[in-house]
C-alpha cells in the first residue's frame, strides 16, 4: 500500500511544488455519518409545529372522522401573524399538520371532499402558512398523519393510494418541504366513512413505508424524514421535549419502524449505531397539542421552555415546540408572549461568547501546526472549522486562556459532524484557587452540548476529553452567561 502522505510529497516535490509545513489528512470520518440534508436540518436546532384544524373548532384533540367541514370557520386567520410568532420566537422552521388524525384536509386535495374546500372558509391553509414562511424566510414542512378515522378504505392498500396521492400533491404545490413528520398514532376505532369500528393494522408492514420514503427522495432530495425509525431524524421517546442525558445521533435502525418504539432506545440512541438518525424533541407550548380555551393561563412560562432548550438542543437534539392556532386563526397573545421572552433570554445568554479572544493551546494539534486542525478553530463561531488531533490521540486536553476574567455558567461544545460523532465522554475544568477545578462534565456531544453549572469567576477554563472511539473533531468550544 502506498503511504498516502509520502506519495504527495513526492509528487509535489517532484512538480517543484513545496507543500505548507504539517500537511496532513483530515482525520478519517467515523461511520455512521450525516448526508447533507441532516447536516442543514442539524443547524435548525430550534422550530415549531402547528396544530391546527376541525378538533379547534370542536375543542378536541382526536377527532373520530365523522366531523362536518362547516365546522372549520377560523375568525380571523393570519398567516403573517401565526408565522411572524414563530419568528419572533427564534423558530427557523414551522411545521404544519396538513392533515390530522380525523383525515380533514387543511388544502382543497383532489383526492377527498373531507377538506377547507367544503368549509366556510373556504381558504387554503396550506398555501398560506407556506407562502407565509417563505416571506419571513422560515422553512415550512409537513405532518400528514398515517391513520386517517375519516377514510372509508383505511386499512386497505387503496389507501396507501390515496396517502401517496396526498403527500405528491404537498410535496409538489406548495414549495420546498424541510421536513416530513410522519406520525406514529393508531388508537384503532374510528368513523372510517361509516363503518364506525375498530381497525387494527401492523404498523411495520402495512404503510409499506420504503416506497413512500422513496417518493419523497425523488420530489424532494432535501427533505429529512422523521419517525420513530428515522429514516433521517427519530421521535426522541416523549412528548416534553426532554432528550436523554445522554443522546447518541446514532441508531440501529433495522430494530425500529414507524409507531413501534421502545421509547428508553430512542431517548438515548444506540452506540455504536449503523444509522445516522438524529433526536427531534416535539412538546405542546400548551398541555393539548389543538388550542382549548381552558388551557389559556396553562401556558409555559419563559422559564419552562429555557428549560426545555436545554434539554433538547443542550443535548444535541432539536426542539420542536407546538404552537396551537386558536379559533381565530391566529397565536393566542399569552403564547406568543411567553416566546418572545424565551427569546430575549437565549439570545442574552449566547450573543456574548466569554471566551473570545482568549488563547487557545491543545496538548495535540494535528500535523504539528497544520491550520486546519489549529485549537483556535473552537473560538471562530464557524462549524465548518474544527481543531483535530493525531489519529492515535483521542484523550487531549485544550485549554483557554481568557483575556480578563469571565463570569460565566454555561459551556457549548460542537462537535465537526462531518466527521461522524467521536466523543464519548469530557469534563470542563476552571482555575481556581490556584488549581483546577472541575465545571461540570458530559457524554455525547455532537451537534450542541450545554452543560449549564453554578455561576464561576475564572481567568482560564479546561477541556479534557476522557473517552472517545476516534481522535476528536471539535468545532466549537464557548462560554456564555445566562442572564440573572
Ligand atoms: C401524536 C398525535 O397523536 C398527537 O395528536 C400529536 O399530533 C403529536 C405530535 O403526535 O402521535
Ligand atoms: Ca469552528
Amino acid at each position: 500500500m502506498i503511504d498516502r502522505r509520502a506519495f504527495i510529497t513526492a509528487s509535489a516535490a517532484l512538480a517543484g511544488l513545496r507543500l505548507p509545513a504539517g500537511f496532513v489528512d483530515p482525520p478519517a470520518p467515523y461511520p455512521p455519518l450525516p448526508a447533507p440534508r441532516q447536516l442543514a436540518w442539524h443547524e435548525l436546532e430550534f422550530y415549531g409545529f402547528l396544530h391546527f384544524t376541525l378538533n379547534t373548532f370542536t375543542n378536541r384533540e382526536w377527532g373520530d372522522g365523522d366531523e362536518s367541514p362547516s365546522l372549520f370557520n377560523p375568525t380571523d386567520f393570519d398567516a403573517d401573524q401565526i408565522v411572524g410568532a414563530a419568528k419572533d420566537g427564534g423558530m427557523q422552521g414551522l411545521i404544519l399538520t396538513c392533515k390530522h388524525h380525523d383525515g380533514f384536509c387543511l388544502w382543497p386535495s383532489s383526492y377527498t371532499e373531507h377538506s377547507v374546500k367544503n368549509s366556510p372558509f373556504k381558504r387554503d391553509v396550506v398555501k398560506e402558512i407556506s407562502e407565509a414562511c417563505a416571506r419571513a424566510d422560515v422553512k415550512f414542512g409537513v405532518y400528514l398523519s398515517p391513520w386517517d378515522r375519516n377514510r372509508e378504505d383505511y386499512g386497505t392498500p387503496e389507501y396507501l393510494v390515496y396517502y401517496r396521492n396526498q403527500l405528491r400533491e404537498l410535496l409538489t404545490e406548495y414549495g420546498p418541504v424541510f421536513e416530513i413528520f410522519f406520525d406514529g398514532a393508531n388508537g384503532g376505532d374510528g368513523y372510517y366513512g361509516g363503518a364506525y369500528e375498530r381497525r387494527e393494522i401492523d404498523n411495520r408492514t402495512y404503510y409499506g413505508w420504503p416506497e413512500t420514503w422513496q417518493m419523497v427522495r425523488l420530489l424532494q432530495p432535501n427533505t429529512v424524514l422523521f419517525s420513530d425509525a428515522g429514516p433521517d431524524i427519530r421521535w426522541v421517546g416523549n412528548e416534553r421535549g426532554v432528550a436523554g442525558e445522554t443522546c447518541w445521533a446514532t441508531q440501529n435502525s433495522a430494530d425500529f419502524s414507524p409507531g413501534h418504539a421502545d421509547e428508553a432506545r430512542l431517548n438515548r440512541g444506540d452506540r455504536p449505531g449503523t444509522n445516522w438518525v438524529p433526536a427531534e424533541c416535539d412538546v405542546s407550548i400548551r398541555p393539548g397539542w389543538f388550542y382549548h380555551k381552558h388551557e389559556d393561563n396553562q401556558v409555559k412560562t419563559p422559564q419552562q421552555l429555557v428549560e426545555l432548550y436545554y434539554s433538547s438542543v443542550g443535548r444535541g437534539a432539536s426542539f420542536l415546540l407546538n404552537l396551537p392556532p386558536d379559533r381565530r386563526g391566529r397565536i393566542h397573545e399569552n403564547d406568543v408572549e411567553a416566546l418572545r421572552e424565551f427569546r430575549r433570554v437565549i439570545d442574552a445568554t449566547f450573543t456574548t461568547n466569554l471566551a473570545a479572544g482568549a488563547q487557545v493551546n491543545a496538548s495535540n494539534w494535528r500535523g504539528g501546526r497544520d491550520r486546519r486542525f489549529a485549537p483556535a478553530n473552537v473560538l471562530d463561531g464557524r462549524r465548518d472549522t474544527y481543531w483535530a488531533t493525531d489519529n492515535g490521540v483521542r484523550t487531549p486536553t485544550l485549554t483557554l486562556d481568557l483575556p480578563n476574567r469571565a463570569t460565566f455558567n454555561v459551556v457549548r461544545l460542537r462537535e465537526f459532524l462531518p466527521l461522524g460523532q467521536r466523543i464519548e465522554s469530557i469534563i470542563v475544568d476552571m482555575w481556581q484557587n490556584e488549581a483546577w477545578a472541575e465545571f461540570g462534565r458530559a457524554t455525547s456531544i455532537g451537534n450542541c452540548r450545554l452543560i449549564r453549572g453554578p455561576r464561576v469567576t475564572t481567568s482560564r477554563v479546561r477541556l479534557r476529553i476522557t473517552q472517545a472511539a476516534v481522535c476528536p473533531a471539535i468545532s466549537e468550544f464557548g462560554l456564555f452567561s445566562e442572564p440573572s
